[in-house]
């Protein structure tokens, strides 16, 4: 580039910048040096600024505005075809070690990968607005809110962190001189020159998310899609998180947080809960129990940061300022707080459009229109033999919609925990619950969990795979390190650490069939869990944990559950003993990084076992 076309670059900057921070001005001025935008937009996070960006988007076909009387302020997107879920493939940390990335991440060395990306940023935001979108994880001040800046060439990516994060003039503000914030950059790798026409979802074949852990920096190239795009959440959130929370004694998790109060006696409870994509968080979050006796509130679907509090308890945040949610199978009979949140001022992604301007995806009614506009925009009917919403379709909504939000949503420094539960989609072996013997034998079940894969991930559904803490995909340095860490934080926690469970809500029958009803009658396995916290409940030991002992489990109103119940709690000694073997060849790639306590676990598994 031209030497005056670099000083109009930096005028640019000066002119449209909302802070006079010089960190952040030499860190934009940067970027735009390097992507070369036609326009800057500092985002103050107002409502002028989404009824702009909207407005434009519609006007280029980008959106779809729904009817406003049935959905108002919510609007549809349609991705490229090849552009509907997370890439893990494509997605890296650069840490300086390779070690440190660990196992089960893809790794390049940081300059490696910085001379790989250079020329595809080169110019990348060419004929584009770049957007400059700061924002806070976490209520601003909080004890354990984090803050950062996501340049992005994407509107739609502007819109959906404008409700997925307190995103706004408020946290440029936070980013005071010398305070640590996170540096995130994304383009979706689609320059519009000579006059090219833009596509409704431009992106790129190549695709590049990548992580800088020892600079705090994300640089994302080629997609447009959620965890991709959305820079704030899985990339900041968890896997550049969980590394400033292993430097700074804190975690980063993927799970969900709800508040309990138990409505005889008055006491709250707080419980997290780490599944894997597209596993249940949401609806569990939104749990509407089936039982008397409990009202449950959410707090977060999807991440939690926890960090020890002034009085030596576990306290959790939800950093997030709305939900990402998976469309299909939501609906009135499922999840109806989830309905009723998406009244309107929602984006949908990928699902279905009907003829009166809605939206609709499998499983949101059980009357299945007789005409739709599929995700791909084109005709549908029943008769069509494919889905009318992507699986992986989704909904931004922000999270003050929720008719079950807890007032703990807005408190500074987070709530503390009592429980915390680690579950997958397991068909056979796994109990509906167990209760871990102590924190270490829980960071085991953490660990070792294993899960049937989902839409929310490129690659082949329901194939096993080992997800540990939920966070296979997320964690962002060594995996070894992390259950190590996990370790430490028990030791510190001592006596007031959460108790822990593992839950299983997907085991299945010998036709195939879920044998546990699931959704709001998972209430009834959180009450035996809130009652084993107290101490209400003596449970039943087992090999692999404490399950409910007769009776103790509330299953009124379901009775037609009881007979299955063996078959729910059923633990084979020999699949059992089979897991034991694989989980010791899978531990077996962290070498001697593998803490010692986790080896003293499995030993103390298989003898429990009877072998
Ligand atoms: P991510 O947003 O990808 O992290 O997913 P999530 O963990 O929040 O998953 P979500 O709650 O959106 O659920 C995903 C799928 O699991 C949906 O199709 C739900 O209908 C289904 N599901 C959730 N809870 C249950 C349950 O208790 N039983 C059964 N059988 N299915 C469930
Ligand atoms: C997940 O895949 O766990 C999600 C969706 O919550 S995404 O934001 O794409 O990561
Ligand atoms: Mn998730």
């Amino acid at each position: 580039m031209s030497n005056a076309t670099l000083a109009s670059i930096t005028d640019l900057v000066r002119e449209t910048a909302t802070t006079d921070n010089a960190e952040v001005l030499q860190w934009v001025t940067e970027v735009a040096e390097l992507t070369q935008p036609d326009s800057i937009l500092w985002c103050d996070g107002s409502q002028d600024e989404w009824n702009r960006i909207t407005s434009e988007m519609v006007e280029a076909g980008s959106l779809i505005p729904l009817d406003k009387n049935l959905r108002p302020g919510s609007f549809l997107a349609r991705s490229h075809p090849a552009d509907v879920a997370r890439v893990e493939d494509r997605t890296f940390i650069c840490s300086e070690d390779e070690a440190d990335a660990g196992p089960t991440n893809n790794w390049v060395a940081p300059a490696a990968m910085r001379a790989e990306l250079m020329p595809l940023f080169e110019g990348s935001m060419r004929g584009r607005t770049m957007y400059v979108v700061p924002f806070s994880m976490g209520p601003v001040g909080g004890a354990i809110t984090q803050l950062g800046i996501e340049i992005t060439d994407s509107p739609y990516a502007v819109l959906n962190m404008r409700i997925m994060t307190r995103m706004g003039q408020q946290a440029l503000d936070g980013i005071t001189p010398g305070s640590e914030w996170v540096r995130t950059v994304h383009s979706v790798g689609a320059p519009l020159v000579d006059g090219a026409e833009d596509s409704a979802w431009p992106c790129n074949d190549t695709k590049y998310i990548t992580h800088f852990p020892d600079t705090l920096e994300v640089w994302s190239y080629g997609s447009g899609y959620g965890g991709n795009a959305l820079l704030s959440k899985k990339c900041f959130a968890l896997r550049i998180a969980s590394v400033m929370g292993k430097n700074e004694g804190w975690l980063a998790e993927h799970m969900l947080l709800l508040k309990l109060t138990n409505t005889e006696t008055g006491k709250d409870y707080h419980l997290s809960a780490a599944f894997p994509s597209a596993c249940g968080k949401t609806n569990l979050a939104m749990l509407q129990p089936t039982i008397p006796g409990w009202k449950v509130e959410t707090i977060g679907d999807d991440i939690a940061w926890l960090r020890p509090g002034k009085d030596g308890r576990l306290y959790a945040i939800n950093p997030e300022a709305g939900f990402f949610g998976v469309a299909p199978g939501t609906g009135e009979s499922t999840n109806p707080v989830a309905m009723e949140t998406l009244w309107g001022n929602t984006i949908f992604t990928n699902v279905a459009l009907t003829d009166t301007g809605d939206v609709w995806w499998e499983g949101m009614t059980d009357t299945v229109p007789e005409h739709l506009i599929d995700w791909q925009g084109n005709d549908w009917t029943p008769e069509s033999g494919r889905p009318a919403a992507h699986p992986n379709s989704r909904f931004t909504v922000p999270i003050q919609q929720t008719p079950s939000l807890a007032r703990d949503w807005y408190e500074q420094d987070g709530v503390p925990l009592d429980a915390i539960l680690f579950g997958g989609r397991r068909a056979t072996n796994v109990p509906l619950v167990a209760q871990s013997r102590s924190w270490n034998h829980g960071v085991f079940v953490g660990a070792t969990i294993s899960s049937e894969k989902t839409a929310a991930q490129e690659g082949t559904v329901g194939e096993l795979r080992r997800d540990p803490f939920a966070m296979l995909p997320f964690c962002g340095y060594n995996m070894a390190d992390y259950w190590g860490h996990w370790l430490e934080m028990g030791e510190q926690l001592g006596e007031n650490a959460p108790k822990m469970f593992q839950v299983n809500w997907f085991r299945k029958d010998e036709d195939g069939k879920f044998m546990w009803p699931g959704f709001g009658d998972n209430s009834r396995v959180i009450d035996w869990v809130i009652r084993r916290v107290e101490g209400e409940h003596t449970g039943v030991e087992t090999a692999v944990g404490t399950i409910p002992a007769p009776g103790e489990l509330n299953l009124t109103g379901i009775e037609e559950v009881e007979k299955d119940l063996d078959k729910i709690f059923a633990i084979d000694p020999a699949s059992w003993l089979a897991e034991a073997d694989l989980t010791e060849e899978y531990f077996a790639q962290f070498g001697d990084r593998l803490p010692q306590a986790l080896t003293a676990e499995l030993d103390a598994l298989r003898e429990r076992l009877g072998k």
